[in-house]
């Protein structure tokens, strides 16, 4: 047995690529610079994991922005309005269909499956031409093997994953099916496998995790046939041995189709719920003179390795495939690079984690342990069992205050007290808003002003009095703004936050900050997930400072702002030793505590985000409704202990709720703002249609674009969402945050959204 692995981070210890390329676009760095650094960072990947044992390493897993555009120019299907651009010049027309340009949008973002990457989604059509343009996989590979790296093993997403996670581009029929170029797309991967053969690899991975969701039997025939067609016999010499991988879930119906197709090997992922593929595989008589790459050790959560569990499983798998390999169970892409940079974490509490690099260290151990037998790791496999009790003995992971709260939640605490006709009656009186009130999502611009605040903080060139007055000064400004431009319901403007939730976890019993985790999110953008390593609870209120500062400024209402439990586990690490509804439990039950708060110090107005709650959605549809059920008894739980006059609201992203209206329903929030700008008030109709009672905000300002909606355009917007829900349930308001916007267009956009509402009223 051998270790591997399907992909390493990208960026560098210090995010140099990230530094490297957004130098590159400000013309700061020459593109010569840019691709010695990536060389760099390539070779040193490849040295450390040769160094750690994995000698079977991966390459063409490197990418400037992202691996499904990168496919994208392989099977050269560029979009028309970029083809120019990418012929003039490769690498600017590469960042011009990942950011768009003047004249020509980017292509689509959309996240990776359930994970937090995102990536940039293929534009196809009936006229669709695919050229085979291998360089960048050829020149991976050469640099591998030229650094001594001669079992080097290129990774590309596999032709079926590739269409199912392509649309139809602009102008072609919404129901064209990507899949129907399958025929078309074949004949360009078998040239891009041959001529990897000729450059000298022996082994090909293809990537599919698209065949772990829900396929229906034609999917499933189509890969049938692409594997039939790509692993035909063929002369040693024409093709390398092909390694189909999948992971994010069990492969389910999709695993006897790959078993008895004429590949040479399988990768498949024994984690979590995808453990069950032990049982499919046994279930489906092996993989017969194939080689099988066990997935053993999570690829995209943090925790150690039970490595005893793990040779267990292996040992089991031994005699279900000709040969065994150990790998984590996805590219290590999904988390931080090392956890030995960290400074400042409890050493006892560091033991449990494991990113990257550990993750290597893991695999390779274990690959020793199943070919040696355990005695040869004897020393690890007790350093192990140490480090496991000390987790699972912790009193970070088990504080009986709040377990004993978490039990003793009841069904009435998940309910409002009062029925909602009641509550908006009670609300109304409070409030006293006009039909259509006005408010914003939450957040105004981050200015560089403020960053540069948080930094001289951290370098301690100002102390936190003068920070906090920095802050101080913001809100006043913000609220001023507010009042002049004519807003009915006031924020902050979240100027003290960061990362929203890194700013909660920061102040949260059981979660753990890291200073150098960083995991790319999308092209060159990064995050620090924190870790929700033991039982939550909130020691100190976490927002009623500034929240209060800001309502004694105004006489008008200002709107508390957190984030939801959902949202909080969904862009954190979550501990894996008990089920995330556990989590999601005490997550909500300090949140609950944070509203309680916020009431008591006379907030009337309450809104809780989860944006992520969609996003979430697992990725096989029998597991939905459970997830369903647990996340909205989360968010209900945070948000029902509340009198009938606080109104709560909550807000979300993206354009996609036609699968989770009824849940979004199910929330029982007083007020919901959503994405609609793009989508022309879709959503409004959707509530509607699922018999929605309560009051909705779709966006009527797209704040993903630069661009200033007109009162007209806005007006438009709001008659569209009157007629859906009628004037007593309709707000106006942009469709997310405005943090990453400047403030010119800020202040002209509300200015129109605000005329757009009164406008509506007079009409009305
Ligand atoms: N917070 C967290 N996860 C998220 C989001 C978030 N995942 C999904 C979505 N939002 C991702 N969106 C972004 C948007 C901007 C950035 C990263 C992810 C970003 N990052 C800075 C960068 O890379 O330069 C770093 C920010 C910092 O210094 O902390 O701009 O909102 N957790
Ligand atoms: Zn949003």
């Amino acid at each position: 047995a051998t270790a591997t692995v399907h992909g390493y981070p990208r960026q560098g210890p210090n995010r140099e690529l990230k530094k490297a390329i957004e130098g590159y676009w400000k013309g700061r760095v020459t593109p010569e610079s840019l691709r010695e650094t990536a060389a760099d960072l390539r070779r040193a990947t490849w040295k450390l994991l040769a160094d750690t044992g994995v000698h079977e390493v991966p390459t063409g897993d490197f990418s400037y922005y992202d691996h499904v555009l990168d496919t994208t120019v392989m099977v050269g299907a560029l979009p028309e309005r970029h083809r120019a651009a990418c012929e003039e010049d490769a690498l600017a027309g590469y960042f011009a269909m990942a950011r768009g340009t003047q004249e020509a949008p980017p292509l689509e973002m959309t996240k990776w499956f359930d994970t937090n990457y995102h990536y940039l989604v293929p534009e196809l059509g009936p006229d669709t031409v695919f050229t085979a343009n291998p360089r960048k996989q050829i020149a991976e590979l050469g640099e591998a093997r030229g650094l001594g790296h001669t079992e080097a093993r290129p990774v590309l997403l596999g032709p079926i994953s590739y269409l199912l996670l392509a649309k139809p581009a602009p102008g072609v029929d919404p129901g064209f099916e990507p899949l129907t170029l399958l025929d078309r797309l074949l004949p360009v991967y078998a040239t891009v496998l041959a001529e990897l053969r000729a450059t000298g690899a022996t082994w090909v991975q293809l990537d599919e995790p698209a065949l772990v969701q829900d396929r229906t039997p034609a999917e499933l025939n189509a890969a049938e046939r692409a594997y039939r067609e790509l692993a035909a016999p063929a002369a040693p010499t024409e093709r390398p041995r092909i390694l189909v991988a999948t992971y994010f879930d069990r492969l389910g119906e999709a695993l006897p189709v790959l078993a008895k197709s004429p590949v040479e090997g399988l990768a498949l992922d024994f984690t979590g719920p995808a453990a069950a593929n032990l049982d499919d595989l046994a279930r489906a008589g092996g993989l017969p003179g194939k080689r099988l790459v066990a997935g053993v050790v999570d690829g995209r959560n943090v925790w150690i390795n039970d490595l005893e569990a793990s040779l267990a499983t292996l040992g089991t798998l031994l005699g279900l495939a000709e040969r065994v390999d150990v790998a984590p169970s996805c590219s290590l892409l999904h988390v931080p690079l090392d956890i030995s940079f960290e400074r400042g974490l409890d050493p006892q509490t560091m033991r449990w984690l494991a990113f990257a690099r550990q993750k290597t260290q893991e695999v390779v151990s274990l690959a020793r342990g199943l070919a040696e037998g355990t005695g040869a790791i004897s020393a690890q496999l007790a350093a192990r069992r140490a480090d496991l009790a000390s987790r699972a003995g912790s009193s970070l992971t088990r504080d009986p205050a709040v377990r004993a709260r978490a039990a003793a939640v009841r069904e009435a605490d998940v309910r409002r007290a009062q029925p909602y006709e009641q509550r908006s009656e009670a609300q109304r009186a409070r409030l006293k808003l006009p039909p259509v009130p006005t408010t914003t999502v939450g957040s105004f611009p981050q200015t560089p002003a403020l960053r540069g605040a948080r930094a001289d903080l951290r370098a301690g060139r100002i102390d936190a009095a003068a920070y906090d007055e920095r802050i101080a000064a913001e809100i006043r400004s913000v609220i001023a703004f507010q009042e002049e431009v004519g807003l009915d319901v006031l924020v902050h403007g979240e100027p003290e936050r960061n990362d929203m939730v890194q700013y909660f976890a920061e102040q949260l019993s059981g979660c753990l900050s890291t200073q150098h985790g960083w995991v790319q999110s999308y092209g060159t953008r990064c995050v620090r997930p924190p870790i929700i390593a033991g039982d939550v609870s909130r020691p100190e209120p976490m927002t009623l400072r500034w929240t209060t500062y800001a309502q004694a400024q105004t006489s008008q209402p200002v709107k508390g702002m957190l984030t939801g439990p959902v949202t909080m586990l969904a862009w954190s690490f979550v501990r894996d030793d008990q089920p995330l509804g556990d989590t999601a439990r005490q997550m909500a039950l300090a949140l609950r505590d944070e509203v309680r708060d916020l009431e008591d110090a006379g907030i009337g107005v309450i809104q809780v985000d989860e944006p992520a709650l969609r996003e979430t959605l697992p990725l096989r549809s029998a597991a939905r409704s459970g997830y369903l059920a647990w996340a909205t008894d989360a968010f209900r739980l945070a948000t029902s202990g509340v009198r009938a006059d606080t109104q709560i609201h909550t807000h979300m992203c993206y354009a996609e709720f036609g699968d989770i209206v009824a849940a979004i329903s199910d929330l029982d929030a007083d007020v919901i703002s959503l994405e609609a700008a793009r989508s022309h008030m879709q959503v409004a109709r959707e509530l509607a249609a699922v018999g929605y009672p309560r009051e909705a905000g779709p966006g009527v300002y797209d704040i993903h674009s630069p661009r200033v909606p007109s009162v007209e355009e806005a007006g438009a917007l709001l008659r569209e969402g009157l007629a859906a829900l009628g004037a007593s349930r309709l707000w106006a308001n942009p469709d997310c945050g405005l943090k990453t916007r400047g403030w010119p267009e800020v202040r002209a956009a509300l200015a129109n959204v605000v005329a757009a509402a009164r406008g509506v009223r007079l009409a009305g």
